[in-house]
């Protein structure tokens, strides 16, 4: 389909003017909608809006049924809590992996494998509050930012590392096999938001900003006394996934990311003024990026300058300490957004309250710290860009994308010729404005927070849908747009709906991500299991069909092989805690089985070659069927067996 032939009676040169003059971008996109309602489906409609003679971008963003997808997309789900896996330019949804929520499909938070990567660095204080709740995790999470570990700048394809901010914890996904390992709550700091792992000369540590703040040691003694409230910066040890050393500071901090030297770390921070409702906390015109100098700090805890709280070394990095720990440069007003160029020497911090962008020149920084530079000095731009701006992504050639959440507006500018316009010369940095549906927050371009950045494609990540799809009820979806990069052009490609509620993405090459298709019998995951089988006397790599009686303790092994489990039934006594272990011996690719006791609430996933166990109580006498809840086999449905509950006084 060309230019001559539009489908809806809009050509795609239309769509781009108006998209061009801004505000006629709804009506265009909204006949683009009815396009892709009389096209066969959705990607036939990719290629009708790419234009015949349209560049490389757009044609690829045509994908078959079968086809494969250039890009994946790793995104955060916000209070779900989960992790998602996009497939980009299709914006198929491919994958969710559970992380700080529970989930009823694959037993996260129910296995003992996943208990333990979910309590393992659980404070006592959270055991013991979870215990006098009846509980042993947290229910919920809320997972903003998914970034993956560097080395050299460059994405390195082993780890993604995800904040949770409802319940003040840390989550790395090993990439081999889209699972979380590691789950830390982060001592001392109070809500966890902004995250960005270190980028050179790799990922050391991973940065997390605590958002909320609160007493320095927080028992209860000092309640509502905010003067005596503090902030924590935390850095985590990447590779151990424990917190490395801590930074105390002042006002809040909500987003973070860092250079491409290895040198410093920043944070925004939109509450300077410490206060405790709107009117304090927005008071100030002025707010602050925090700059942490990562070597003064190393120095500084080898020195032995630091206090220990909580088991952490923390060093005290507030306003007018004067030591080389941090710098507070100014900024307009309760900034949010911190996204490092990769062009490796500009910085931007998005205004929020404030319609400007303010662009920090980073290899300024070493004169504030050693010269008693002015820390503004620092600030080598700050273009007005419209209202609202939260978060800015880069396509590698120069030019900056942020989203103007007031406006529902991205803007595509120069960051080269903002910082000329700064000193004084009469060149307008921006590039083009397109409107978004509604009310964007994060944005991301393809391999965009990398020395890779590709510049092709552009995801803006709206808060509001509004009238973009069927009405499903007052709540409503997000919508996630997919645009693709040409030239000076953003070409709206896809509308994606998508449940509460991801923050931010990044966009990955796939020959970065090269996945397991079946676990490897020797991980860890299930190590701990292991070692009590051989205890059992039991081979969890061979067929089992053992129970082991201990106490009122029962271990239950089996293994699953299309279509039946190894054990069609066992015993137990009314009272006993049983714990299931199946193996699923099956190799072939796709061929996940799982386990679900009836009428238990026990249920979980067992993928290929994996092991996954679950603990209950039989409280009930009777007779229980379990079953495979992973349709696997013809004779999936007579994959099943039964346990039988002996009563206690019978
Ligand atoms: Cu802007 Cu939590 Cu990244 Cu959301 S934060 S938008
Ligand atoms: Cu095994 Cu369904």
């Amino acid at each position: 389909m060309s230019d001559t032939t539009p489908k809806s009676g809009i050509s795609r040169r239309d769509l781009l003017s108006a998209a061009a003059s801004g505000a006629a971008l709804v009506g265009a996109a909204g006949a683009t909608r009815m396009a892709m309602v009389g096209g066969a489906t959705g990607v036939a409609t990719l290629a009708a809006t790419s234009g015949a003679n349209a560049a490389t971008t757009t044609a690829n963003a045509h994908l078959a049924p079968g086809e494969l997808d250039e890009y994946y997309g790793f995104w955060s789900s916000g209070q779900c809590g989960e992790m998602r896996i996009l497939g980009i330019p299709s914006m198929r949804e491919l994958m969710r992996v559970p992380v700080f929520n529970r989930c009823s499909a694959t037993g996260w938070g129910q296995t003992n494998e996943s208990l333990k990567i979910l309590t393992e660095n659980m404070s006592d204080r959270t055991r013991n509050f979870l215990a006098a709740n009846g509980k042993k995790v947290h229910d919920n999470g809320d997972l903003h930012h998914v970034h993956m570990s560097f080395t050299e700048g460059k994405y390195d394809g082993r780890f993604l590392f995800m904040n949770d901010k409802a319940n003040t914890r840390v989550a790395r996904i090993r990439l081999d096999v889209m699972k979380p390992d590691k789950i830390l709550e982060i001592p001392n700091a109070k809500a966890i938001h902004g995250l960005r792992p270190q980028k050179w000369p790799r990922t050391n540590y991973v940065f997390a900003n605590g958002e909320d703040e609160g007493p320095m040691i927080n028992d209860g003694k000092i309640l509502d006394d905010p003067s005596q409230y503090v902030n924590f910066y935390t850095a985590i040890d990447a590779d151990e996934m424990q917190v490395a050393w801590q930074v105390m500071v002042s006002g809040n901090l909500d987003n973070t990311d860092a250079d491409y030297d290895g040198k410093y770390a920043f944070s925004t921070s939109y509450n300077s003024e410490m206060g405790m409702n709107i009117a304090e906390m927005t008071a100030s015109e002025l707010d602050h990026v925090v700059v942490f100098n990562i070597a003064e700090i190393e120095k500084g805890i080898a020195a032995g300058d630091f206090i220990e709280l909580n088991g952490v070394k923390v060093i005290d990095g507030r306003k007018g300490q004067n030591k080389n720990y941090t710098r507070y440069i100014p900024i307009p007003n309760s900034p949010h957004g911190c996204n490092m160029a990769p062009d490796k020497k500009h910085l931007c911090i998005s205004g929020k309250l404030s319609p400007t962008v303010s662009v920090i020149d980073v290899t300024k920084l070493d004169a504030v710290f050693y010269d008693g530079a002015e820390p503004r000095s620092v600030v080598v731009a700050e273009p007005e860009l419209g209202l609202g701006p939260l978060h800015t992504a880069f396509d590698g050639q120069g030019n900056a994308f942020t989203t103007l959440f007031l406006d529902s507006q991205v803007v595509k500018w120069n960051i080269d010729k903002a910082v000329r316009a700064y000193a004084g010369e009469n060149v307008d940095p921006i590039i083009t404005k397109v409107d978004v549906h509604y009310q964007p927050g994060h944005n991301s371009t393809s391999m965009g927070e990398t020395l890779e950045a590709d510049g092709k494609w552009f995801i803006s990540m709206n808060k509001f849908s509004k009238d973009r799809f069927l009405n499903v009820g007052p709540l409503k979806p997000e919508n996630e747009q997919l645009f693709a990069l040409e030239g000076d052009e953003m070409i709206l490609m896809h509308d994606g709906p998508t449940f509460a509620e991801p923050h931010d993405s990044i966009i990955v090459h796939r020959s970065l991500i090269n996945p397991l298709n079946a676990w490897d019998r020797q991980d860890p995951m299930w190590a701990d299991t292991r070692k009590q089988a051989e205890a059992d006397g039991v081979d969890i790599d061979d067929y089992a069909d053992t129970v082991i009686r201990d106490g009122n303790k029962v271990r239950v092994y089996m293994t699953s092989q299309a279509p039946t489990f190894s054990l069609e039934s066992f015993t137990v006594k009314e009272g006993d805690e049983v714990t299931v272990i199946v193996t699923n011996l099956d190799d072939i690719d796709d061929l996940t089985h799982g386990f679900t006791m009836g009428d238990h609430g026990v249920a979980f996933e067992v993928a290929p070659q994996a092991t996954a166990s679950a603990t209950f109580v039989a409280a009930k006498p009777g007779v229980y069927w379990y079953y495979c809840q992973w349709f696997c086999h013809a004779l999936h449905m007579e994959m099943r067996g039964r346990m039988l509950v002996e009563p206690r006084s019978a």
